[in-house]
């Protein structure tokens, strides 16, 4: 019986996906051909700028909704939303204090050395590594930020008191031929570091193998979560990480007290493990799709100089264009606010910091952010960021004794990230 569902569930989403795809071939020709058409028309009437930007899109916008698929998607988005339950959102289990929550989850925490001039931390999360069959079929993202990210890695490379953790999500396993079929997503392991080869040797050569303790941590996320599997972690093992784990939890002592580290869709109930068949729908099914849409739409509205609409940013992470961040969303870390919303409850990790006493570095929403707790100016919660869905931008997060500091990395950083937010000079509380 089980069996049999299984079965039918891998047909429904290999039929989503095959529609979708066609879906997109079809926008796709068609937004071209559009493209083509305005441009030739505006030539021959000496339309103006303003002329040809009024309608066309927002016809198109309607047209990709009413004939896509989106119906389809919408349907099984519905019923998989009922077989959500909120109350397994992992937050919603944990202890009262920080102390039974360490005893609860002893195995899956690294407690690392505390801060001082020998131990720094440095944070990326949510690298994404895609494969390159992912880059073929339009859906990978952060190998247009590989080589900056590469820089970056190498700069810190510079110094041997930096241990690099990667707070997961830091491969793209969700979006998957065959999401069902955990052998599938083992699979992909090695196409993964095989795309990503670069990456992996720097991790190893100059962070891992030969340092005594290691200086490359590795926590897991959601689209991650094969790490659970030891055949999973044995394969990266054999890629030039003999002997790692992969873990749920970091703890750094710093300057007398404790930052917990995690990923994030802990606070996430359509991401959490427990609910994760939701998170798995979206990315692979949807977000495959709208993803290769986004870039439609996006050149679409380029063309025309308009602001893109965010319609699939809501449930699905954008890649923003260099333009676009640099205009709208660097303006949201200059001046954070705690933002709850159906995937991410981030006043909890406020509450959990004040309960457990302790600061948090998460990442998961992509959202860079640095808010220090009101009382006790040296707590804080620090969203880390992404290094692969800003385009020419790495965010990172340096521990340090002197300060925590949210760093941006960009082409134009030289020797020093272009955008720092430092824990010392924030002013927003929660
Ligand atoms: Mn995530």
């Amino acid at each position: 019986m089980v069996e049999l569902v299984r079965e039918l569930w891998n047909r429904i989403v290999f039929a989503g996906k095959a529609l979708g795809d066609a879906v997109c071939s079809m926008v796709g020709v068609v937004l071209e051909t559009e493209r083509e058409v305005v441009s030739v028309i505006s030539e021959v009437i000496g339309a103006t700028h303003e002329t040809k930007t009024q309608a066309v899109p927002m016809v198109f916008l309607d047209l990709l909704f009413s004939v896509t698929y989106m119906p389809f998607v919408a349907a099984v988005f519905v019923i998989l939303r009922f077989l959500v339950d909120d109350e397994k959102t992992d937050y919603k289990q944990w202890p009262r204090s920080f102390e039974q929550f360490k005893h609860l989850y002893a195995s899956k925490i690294m407690y690392l050395p505390p801060v001082d001039e020998k131990n720094k931390y440095v944070i990326f999360s949510d690298v994404h590594m895609e494969s390159a069959i992912d880059v073929k079929r339009g859906i990978g993202h952060f190998y247009k930020n590989k080589s900056l990210c590469l820089s970056v890695l190498k700069h810190y490379a510079e110094d041997r008191a930096w241990t690099v953790v990667f707070l997961g999500d830091s491969e793209e396993f969700w979006c998957c031929n065959d999401l069902d079929d955990e052998r599938g997503v083992v699979d992909k392991i090695e196409p993964v570091i095989e795309q990503n080869r670069d990456v992996y040797v720097i991790l190893s050569d100059n962070f891992y193998k030969n340092m005594n303790p290691h200086r490359f941590i590795k926590i897991r996320g959601n689209h991650d979560d094969v790490w659970k599997e030891d055949a999973a972690v044995s394969k990266l093992a054999a890629q030039g990480f003999p002997g790692i784990r992969v873990y749920e939890f970091g703890v750094i002592p710093r300057n007398g007290s404790e930052i917990l580290l995690m990923h994030g869709h802990q606070f996430d109930p359509y991401n959490c493990d427990a609910n994760n068949f939701f998170g798995k729908f979206a990315s692979s099914l949807a977000g495959e799709t709208a993803d290769k849409m986004y870039g439609l739409i996006v050149s679409f509205f380029n063309f025309f100089h308009l602001e893109v609409p965010r319609i699939f940013g809501v449930v699905l992470a954008p890649f923003f264009k260099k333009n676009e961040w640099y205009h709208e969303q660097l303006s949201l870390v200059q001046s954070p606010e705690m933002v709850d919303d159906f995937v991410f409850h981030e006043s909890i990790v406020g509450i959990l910091a004040k309960r457990y006493g302790c600061s948090l570095i998460v990442g998961h929403t992509h959202g860079p952010k640095v808010i220090k707790k009101h009382g006790i100016a040296s707590h804080f919660y620090i969203n880390s960021g992404t290094s692969s869905c800003w385009e020419d931008c790495v965010w990172t997060v340096e521990v340090t004794a002197e300060d925590v500091i949210l760093a941006a990395w960009t082409s134009e950083s030289k020797g020093s990230a272009t955008y720092q937010f430092k824990l010392s000079e924030a002013t927003v509380e929660f």
